[in-house]
């Protein structure tokens, strides 16, 4: 980890202690502990272009501990997360400002206390009762399956996305969490890779736990992503508020105070609450920016080429009954989406709704 990494880890605690420092309310102990797995995470592993972040190929990032919200509104912040609109279109505009950290947990704010989907996007789904966004995070994990299943032709993966699900304790200790690993663990799912945040309740003294913590994140991300017919675990023994409180269950829920605020955001400068240092947003952009971008834009190509191989319609020089082109239209498109369904009562011959298609089921 280069010092601009470390630099970036403790902006993200910078940005989440002070945002729950100015609400006066709020859960810090969780994004100090987490904050170097997840700039791991979104660095260098999550396939997340924050220029376009509703790319259906991309990975879903699901915090299940929604409390530790702060973390996530400063992930989007600080790597430039674009807003969606109702409609799904793009914006120029950033997801999260400065302003809107400014303004957590108050009413009307773009970072409410628990993310909410589709309200902020980065956000994948709304989070509150503790292991439901587990059982959530498979679901989608399901989904990606299927989609894989049923679009992807031949030379053609369209779709192979993967999940991470962030998850405490409390989320593992909800009985719908042991249900949902079960069946992600019997449908044999690499995925989602399931980051088990395990609060390590001792007082380590104020070390930069960054590098190797990122090291091992690392070589466990990549295992996750070797992992093909079971769903992976990591488990993280984070320290619950970065080491800073002198008394760590406390963090869950307390703001540290503005002295235990300015501790728990090492090489920040004191006096320069909400600051993202010069060089940081760079970083990101270099790094989930030019990776995401990289990995959509191929993406794209490949979406391309298998839109062009599928079957063309050149117009028949004497002219068709419209039935009869209707019926090899329903054909193809049934080929392609699994779930598509045809025909009439009784007169399927004369309006020729009949899938024909090897493999049609009649
Ligand atoms: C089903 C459910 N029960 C209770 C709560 C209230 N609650 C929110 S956070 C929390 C404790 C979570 O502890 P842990 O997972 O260790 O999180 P950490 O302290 O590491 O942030 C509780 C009980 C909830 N959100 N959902």
């Amino acid at each position: 980890m280069t010092d601009l990494d470390t630099l970036s880890v403790n902006t993200i605690r910078g940005l989440c202690t002070d945002a729950v420092q100015k609400a006066n309310a709020g859960h810090p102990g969780t994004p100090m502990g987490m904050a170097p797995v997840a700039h791991t995470l979104w660095q260098r592993f999550l396939r997340l272009d924050p220029a376009d972040p509703v790319w259906p190929h991309r990975d879903r990032f699901v915090l299940c501990e929604g409390h530790a919200s702060a973390l996530l509104w400063s992930l989007p912040h600080l790597t430039g997360v674009r807003t969606v609109d109702p409609r799904g279109e793009v914006l120029g505009r950033p997801a999260v400002t400065l302003d809107d950290l400014k303004s957590f947990r108050q009413i009307g704010s773009r970072c409410p206390g628990h993310p909410e989907y589709p309200w902020t996007s980065g956000v994948e789904t709304t989070t509150g009762p503790l292991g439901q966004e587990v059982a959530t995070s498979v679901g989608m994990a399901v989904a990606g399956r299927w989609l894989g299943a049923g679009f992807s032709r031949g030379d053609f993966t369209l779709f192979d996305f993967g999940g991470y699900a962030l998850a405490g304790d409390g989320c593992t200790m909800e009985g719908v969490s042991a249900e949902a690993a079960s069946l992600a663990g019997r449908l044999q799912l690499s995925n989602p890779c399931w980051i088990y945040d395990s609060d390590r309740v001792t007082i380590d003294g104020h070390t930069d736990i960054a590098f190797t913590e990122d090291v091992g994140a690392s070589r466990a991300f990549h295992t996750c992503r070797a992992e093909s017919e079971r769903p992976p675990l990591v488990l993280v023994h984070s320290p619950i508020g970065y080491s800073t409180v002198e008394d760590p269950p406390k963090a869950h829920g307390t703001p540290f105070g503005p002295e235990g605020s300015h501790q728990a955001r090492p090489r920040i400068p004191p006096d320069a609450d909400f600051h993202v240092p010069d060089g940081v947003p760079d970083r990101f952009a270099r790094g989930i920016g030019a990776r995401g971008a990289g990995l959509r834009t191929a993406w794209e190509r490949t979406f391309d080429a298998c839109r062009s191989a599928l079957p063309a319609f050149p117009a028949d020089p004497k002219g068709l009954a419209s039935r009869d082109p209707s019926g090899q239209v329903l054909d193809a498109v049934a080929e392609a989406v699994p779930w598509f369904l045809g025909g009439p009562a009784d007169l399927t011959p004369s309006t020729k709704t009949r899938l024909t298609f090897a493999g049609a089921r009649g």
